[in-house]
């Protein structure tokens, strides 16, 4: 279609959450300019992933260049500038990375009313080998301006005003939900802009796909080891489901979203807890999940009403297609 060969009307990222936010007027500028600073951040990691295979020639990421000082490793890198572009936003009051013990309270003169938690590259044992690797956040709002405290953020992920997560693989995509269903956008390189390609994501209520790590099955519990065993010999005439395990989180949760089926990190004997983390793992792809029409269990309760104690906590986590997520929350229900 001639019309169609060059779009001129682009929607991108920043348009379209100006549009979503028309609803909330008091709060538009604000959460424009937080979600700016976000994209900067990911648009400096898309970059930089994009050099690493050249780390060795041009001197990146945990080597040592010629004046003999060590590089920074990728993972360190992305978390400055995440914090830095972060503080620098106004926007933000408390901010918990992955990359840092304690939580960040950002200087009274520079504090905005928006909390971030956020994995700046999650599966970086993932970057020699260039598989897909990924920025994961979660917004929330502060509840008393003069008192920020860590209780802003050990909050339930139902309280959450939005989460996202980019993906950096073959293209740089970014999915964002503000409570109001998903979208994602992806990374027009020449434009240096995220721009709307995939509206309104809905995932499918069943799938085909189960995505686990299946080394880790002598340890499972009864509950998840009945799951993958029916995954693979279906007794109801269904047809066995497909396994996929990228071991990238944003990529396995990314593909599950657009595909459907579900993705299971588990709890087992040596982690109780499972592996992942609850405030910048669980609660932002549970809600993305949520948005999207599908289903986030920890093996004994809706994930987003979890209550983190600590900020660094773990959590179980089966998410992914409503109907598959329904089988697993049926196991434990007979189980107990
Ligand atoms: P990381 O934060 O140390 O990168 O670990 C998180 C990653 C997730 O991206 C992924 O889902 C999981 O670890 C894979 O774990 P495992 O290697 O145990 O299967
Ligand atoms: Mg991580």
């Amino acid at each position: 279609h001639a019309a169609e060969a060059q779009r001129t009307d682009l929607m991108t990222i920043t348009r379209h959450v100006l549009n979503e936010q028309g609803r909330h007027p008091e709060s538009r500028g604000d959460f424009t300019i937080l979600l700016s600073h976000i994209v900067l951040g990911c648009k400096f990691v898309a970059s930089a992933v994009n050099k690493a295979g050249l780390a060795k020639l041009i001197g990146l990421a945990g080597d040592t260049n010629v004046q003999g000082e060590e590089q920074k490793k990728l993972d360190v890198l992305s978390n400055e500038v995440f914090v830095k572009a972060l503080v620098s936003s106004g926007r933000t009051c408390v901010l918990v990375s992955e990359e840092n013990e304690e939580a960040i309270i950002v200087d009274a003169p520079l504090r905005g009313k928006y909390c971030v938690c956020f994995d700046p590259l999650d599966g970086s044992s993932n970057i020699d080998c260039g598989v897909s690797i990924g920025t994961i956040f979660g917004i929330y709002m502060i509840k008393d301006k003069d008192n920020v405290t860590l209780d802003d953020v050990l909050q339930p992920g139902t309280d959450m005003l939005a989460a996202g997560y980019c993906m950096y693989g073959s293209s740089c995509t970014l999915v964002l939900s503000t409570g109001n269903g998903v979208n994602g956008f992806t990374l027009d390189p020449s434009l240096g802009e995220f721009i709307l390609t995939h509206p309104n994501i809905k995932i499918p209520n069943r799938g085909k796909i189960y995505s686990v790590n299946e080394g880790n099955a002598k340890n499972w519990d009864a509950p998840t080891a009945k799951f993958v065993e029916k995954c693979k010999f279906p007794q109801d005439g269904s047809p066995s489901k497909s396994l996929r395990y990228i071991g990238s989180m944003v990529a396995d949760v990314h593909r599950t979203l657009l595909y459907g089926g579900i993705f299971l990190y588990p709890a087992d004997q040596k982690s109780p807890n499972g592996k992942l983390r609850v405030l910048y793992e669980v609660f932002p792809m549970s809600f993305l999940m949520e948005q999207a029409g599908g289903q986030a269990f920890t093996g004994k309760q809706r994930a987003l009403e979890l209550v983190p104690r600590k900020i660094h906590d773990r959590s179980p986590i089966f998410l992914g297609s409503y109907d598959d997520v329904e089988d697993i929350k049926a196991l434990y229900a007979s189980e107990s």
